[in-house]
């Protein structure tokens, strides 16, 4: 399998806060040759060009909304022209608010299912939202909600059907985004469900229900879905996560299912981190949801 590791180096959906220095972050942990380690044929293209802003956001409409559609048509194109070539696309983040490119450029080409491991729903409208930050929206604006010109970003709409969509590891909603996600088709696995049927259960059905019925998925991890003792280099970190196994197993399993079409992981925030931990981590995660096993 040949991979392209694509860098978004942007921090407009998290209200410019660091988060910019994620894919650089990675690289330092040695992604590249650690996927090389697992005979992965690897390319790295470098980063998506993110412009610099230094005014404030505007306070009528969802913050940094044109550089984020900017960010994203161009990530869309790009990731569609990998999937035409039948390669998949490890895309760096960067906010959460870059999934909605990367998953608009696989929806071009086949039809997606998508697993949003997080320790938020992300399924705010602009209407909902409290913060007015995009990466608090990106999986309504998939899934076909909230502003017009986001969700239509990169040509699609919806991206993702809601029932091909699953939630793994949510802990902290709004009230309202809350609402919208229960009266949704969205499949949602809570901390709570992790607790009690064990990261095992929840993982198959999750695969069962989506696996099937796409021709391929999309995993989107943000690092604020493991516990911030695991994870500390995140933008907003709410306790009760993922364990490290956890998460490993958790990305072990979509291995196995042969189901992964694209990848993105989010949210790494070098300027918050202990040491480069959480991008170490980040690594060590690609490589299991690639394939990498102990025996
Ligand atoms: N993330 N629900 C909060 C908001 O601002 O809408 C937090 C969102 C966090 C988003 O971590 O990708
Ligand atoms: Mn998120
Ligand atoms: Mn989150
Ligand atoms: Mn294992």
């Amino acid at each position: 399998m040949e991979v392209k590791v694509l860098g978004v180096p942007t921090d407009f959906g998290a209200n410019r806060r660091g988060v910019d220095m994620g894919p650089s972050a990675i690289r330092y942990a040695n992604l590249v040759s650690s996927l090389e380690d697992m005979d992965l044929v690897v390319d790295d293209l470098g980063d998506i060009r993110v412009p610099v802003i230094n005014n404030e956001a505007n306070k009528e409409e969802a913050k940094f909304l044109s550089q984020v559609i900017d960010v994203c048509q161009e990530l869309a194109l790009i990731v569609s022209k990998i999937a035409k070539q039948d390669k998949l696309p490890v895309i760096l983040g960067g906010d959460h608010s870059i999934t909605i490119g990367s998953v608009a450029g696989m929806a071009q080409v086949k039809e997606m299912g998508l697993i949003w491991f997080d320790a938020h729903g992300d399924f705010n409208t602009l209407k909902t939202s409290e913060s007015g930050n995009i990466h608090g929206m990106p999986l309504a604006t998939i899934v076909g909600r909230g502003v017009k010109e986001l969700v239509e970003c990169g040509g699609i709409t919806p991206k993702v059907k809601e029932k091909n969509t699953v939630i793994v590891g949510v802990r902290d909603l709004d009230k309202e985004e809350r609402q919208l996600l229960k009266e949704s088709e969205v499949t949602v696995f809570t901390m709570d469900d992790i607790d009690r049927l064990g990261i095992y259960k929840v993982m198959s059905q999750a695969i069962r229900i989506i696996g099937s019925q796409t021709a391929g998925v999309h995993i989107s991890f943000d690092l604020d879905v493991l516990d911030p003792l695991e994870a500390p280099g995140v933008g907003t970190p709410v306790k009760g996560g993922l364990t490290y196994r956890e998460a490993h197993l958790a990305l072990e399993m979509i291995a196995e299912a042969n189901i992964v079409a694209s990848l993105d992981l989010v949210e790494v925030n070098p300027i918050l981190d202990q040491g480069n931990q959480t991008a170490e981590l980040a690594v060590e995660l690609i490589a299991s949801a690639l394939g990498k096993r102990i025996l």
